[in-house]
């Protein structure tokens, strides 16, 4: 099939074109796929829901739980989870498929994992991409899980609104958090596993370190969810074009960023620099420049 057939039959409602599609902006053909589809054309683009946090936080559960609530509403989903450790598909991790499985045959609802090495430029630039193409493919969220610890997951959570930092009960998870920078990126933090000790004190402690809402969930059982919603919901009402336009510039950033760090004279620059042969100030202007 062509990119335009692929296009036509992932527009038509073909998971597997869709599918194809963000293989497709993974790989060195991205530039055609996003040629074929042009600019969004003035539309609103998708609402992007960022969950992010530790390995074992409960991001999984939640995005099943959240899904859930946004097809209730009608919403077309998809989700792109970009955690090495926790795939959704491909049987590597039996939980998180049976977590989704309401999920798994539901013509509306796309879930890809997305791994973290191996992108032509690097995840930060693969995001993008794939957002683009479930854009165009009229999907009305995106939800994009990350594992909170790279520099590319904190970029790439930057590009959500909002992002949703998930964390658990239990002494020091709050100082961790902030550690990481992640309380940074943070538009929601939601303490999971409120069923355990110690959810109040926890959140007495992030409420130290951070000024955004601060949630207590149950996953599991989806408690504490139609508060996680709403909280959501509000902060797509506070949306406002400075904040859209902030969004935007963390994008540019980020892709500028992966293309600086991958460009072929980086390395010889630096042992030039290494060597006393150059300075940091004239090789950075070079990198800007491209110049060898
Ligand atoms: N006690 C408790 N366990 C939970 C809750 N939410 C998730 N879990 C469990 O925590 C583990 C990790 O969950 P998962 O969603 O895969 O975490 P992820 O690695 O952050 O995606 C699983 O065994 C879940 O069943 C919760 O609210 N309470
Ligand atoms: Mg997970």
């Amino acid at each position: 099939m062509t990119i335009d057939e692929l296009i036509a039959a992932a527009r038509g409602g073909s998971l597997r074109a869709a599918g194809r599609l963000l293989s497709l902006v993974e790989s060195p053909r991205r530039t055609e796929v996003l040629d074929a589809l042009g600019p969004l054309g003035g539309l609103a683009p998708p609402r992007v829901l960022g969950i992010t946090g530790p390995p074992g936080a409960g991001k999984s559960t939640t995005v099943g739980a959240l899904v859930g609530a946004y097809r209730e509403r009608g919403m077309r989903v998809a989700v792109l989870a970009v955690d090495p450790s926790s795939p959704y598909s491909g049987g590597a991790l039996l939980g998180d498929r049976i977590r989704m499985a309401a999920h798994i045959n539901d013509p509306d609802v796309l879930i890809r994992s997305v791994a973290t090495r191996g992108h032509l430029g690097g995840l930060a630039a693969a995001v993008p991409a794939a957002i683009r193409v479930l854009a165009a493919l009229a999907y009305d969220l995106i939800v994009l899980e990350t594992v909170g610890v790279g520099q590319s997951e904190v970029e790439v959570a930057a590009i959500a609104d909002p992002t949703i930092v998930i964390l658990n009960p239990g002494a020091g998870d709050a100082v961790q958090a902030a550690k990481a920078g992640l309380l940074e990126v943070a538009d929601i933090v939601v303490v999971n596993k409120a069923d355990r000790d110690g959810a109040d004190q926890t959140v007495r402690d992030l409420r130290a370190e951070s000024a955004v809402p601060i949630l207590k969930l149950i996953a599991a059982q989806g408690e504490g969810l139609p508060e996680l919603v709403d909280a959501i919901d509000a902060h797509h009402r506070a949306d406002s074009p400075e904040r859209r336009t902030a969004r935007a510039r963390a994008q540019i950033l980020s892709l500028a960023l992966t293309r600086l760090r991958d460009h072929p004279d980086l390395g010889r620059l630096a042992e030039a620099v290494a060597s006393g042969n150059d300075d940091p100030y004239s090789a950075a202007e070079r990198l800007f420049a491209g110049e060898p």
